[in-house]
């Protein structure tokens, strides 16, 4: 297939771009480079070093199963959008191409405003190139899980059968999104839903957890196909955060109390995903949902078993219930249907020891380079 990769310099997109080209597939990354420009404006940094967009595709074409190509382009730029798409002729675009982290758009107004519109705005663009010159294109977009915020009942995978007043119908399952960004998300799923239905665009909104862990087989195979990996307040997530706190004697920072149960998946089976995904398209006019994560945790229990493993290395971690920086239930029910991946072959990594003891080795390994100022919440939600 040729699959177009938006967003393919980020911590979920290169790794996915890399695995998907050693499949054969024929690659396009399409990327603006900002996620390295909010880097610079927080004072913060991947834990572990990582190329340019450019060398990093120097570097992978020698590995590449197909072609492999890379452009510059800002998805809010529609001409750019629509000759890169044009030029590429993709079967299918994966669009990871938007601004990603909860903290970053509750710092301020303009860190809101700037976080719908990059994204809202980014896929908008996106739906009318594929209108007007792909559209056969499956798009595979990755929403969030975060999109259903957490309900007292089960969460489906995208709709739910309802029967009103003696009536029944299936419904796009409820949105109580906890945050700006994962709101840009629901604003997305709305547009997307809506070109299917009305330009029979096809595709999958992939309503991911929580990303864990950091390589893959291919990102291993060279120090300059290394993937990023977060753990400052802003654009770290959970486990990781707490694997590299563990490496820098910093204490774990549980939010509040810590009940705060999300859907959890290994880096390695995000880029599994996509390529089901990818091989099993939705069909012309369809508005599919898959919930893209393998196993529930609460981010307590996530900490004491970061806290278990550390022990073993011979470090004491500290486990912290720091104030909540953030508005959000501490404790509360939470199951989450995820089966249709499944279905279609996913066979899960389930977190081990082995992967947290990995990620804390990683960390020591890159422990001169942890920043621990930008470790502590600082932005909060009120
Ligand atoms: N949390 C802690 N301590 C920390 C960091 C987070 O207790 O040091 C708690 C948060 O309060 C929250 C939970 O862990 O209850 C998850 O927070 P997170 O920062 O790991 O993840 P989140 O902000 O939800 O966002 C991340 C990604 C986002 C993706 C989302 C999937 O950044 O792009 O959409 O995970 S989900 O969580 O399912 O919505």
């Amino acid at each position: 297939m040729r699959i177009l990769i938006t967003g393919g310099d980020g911590f979920c997109g290169w790794p996915t771009a890399l695995y998907l080209s050693r499949r054969g597939h024929d690659i396009a990354v399409l990327d603006s480079g900002i996620r390295r420009e909010w880097d610079r404006e927080l004072g913060s940094d991947s834990l572990v070093p990582i190329a340019s967009l450019d060398e990093r595709t120097e570097t992978w074409k020698t590995y590449a199963g197909g072609s492999f190509v890379a452009y510059h382009v800002d998805m809010r730029d529609y001409d750019g959008l629509a000759r890169t798409v044009g030029e590429f002729g993709p079967d299918a675009i994966v669009h990871f191409a938007e601004q990603r982290s909860a903290p970053y758009s509750m710092i301020d107004r303009d860190h809101a405003v700037f976080t719908q519109t990059n994204n809202v705005v980014g896929t908008l663009n996106l739906l009318y190139v594929m209108k007007e010159i792909a559209p056969d294109c499956h798009l595979i977009k990755l929403g969030t899980m975060g999109e259903y915020g957490t309900p007292n009942i089960d969460i489906e995978e995208g709709y739910i059968t309802i029967s009103y007043k003696g009536r029944v119908d299936t419904l796009p399952y409820p949105k109580q999104p906890p945050s700006m960004y994962h709101l840009s998300k629901v604003h997305d799923s709305h547009n997307i839903m809506f070109a299917c239905r009305t330009w029979r665009l096809r595709a999958t909104d992939l309503n991911q957890g929580v990303v864990y862990g950091v390589q893959t087989e291919e990102t291993r195979l060279d120090p300059r196909l290394a993937n990023r990996m977060d753990y400052d307040q802003v654009f770290g997530t959970a486990l990781n955060r707490f694997c590299v706190q563990a490496a820098a004697s910093h204490p774990l920072t549980v939010y509040g109390a810590g009940g705060q149960t999300r859907g959890f998946i290994n880096i390695q089976d995000t880029v599994r995903c996509i390529e089901i995904a990818a091989l099993h398209p939705a069909e012309p006019g369809e508005f599919r949902v898959f919930n893209q994560f393998t196993e529930e945790f609460s981010v307590h229990d996530l900490a004491a078993r970061v806290q278990a493993v550390a022990a073993t290395m011979d470090i004491r971690a500290e486990l912290r219930h720091v104030p909540n920086p953030r508005v959000e239930s501490e404790q509360h029910y939470y199951h989450a249907a995820h089966t249709r991946l499944l279905e279609l072959g996913l066979t899960p990594h389930l977190l081990r020891d082995a992967t947290i003891r990995e990620i804390i080795e990683m960390a020591q390994e890159h422990q001169t380079r942890i920043r621990l100022h930008t470790i502590m919440p600082t932005v909060t939600w009120a």
